[in-house]
């Protein structure tokens, strides 16, 4: 398993924590996502067989959260 911190500065309110979370969770292989719109950080736990990284910051930048 891995974790990851992604800083994710466009987040700012309860919404964008819930958009970045269900669009991440949708994922196969993504075992837990939380979105802190305070810190701007977004903690990923993954199974790296299932899902690449590219992947899930691919899927945050459709949903309009870019990882930086
Ligand atoms: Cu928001």
């Amino acid at each position: 398993m891995q974790h990851v911190a992604l800083n994710v500065p466009k987040m700012s309110c309860g919404h964008c924590k819930m958009t970045v979370e269900s669009a991440g969770g949708a994922l196969a292989g993504v075992s837990s996502i939380n979105a802190d719109p305070q810190t701007k950080v977004v903690e990923v736990a993954y199974d790296e067989g299932a899902v690449t990284l590219e992947e899930i910051k691919q899927a945050l930048a459709t949903a309009g959260y870019p990882a930086e």
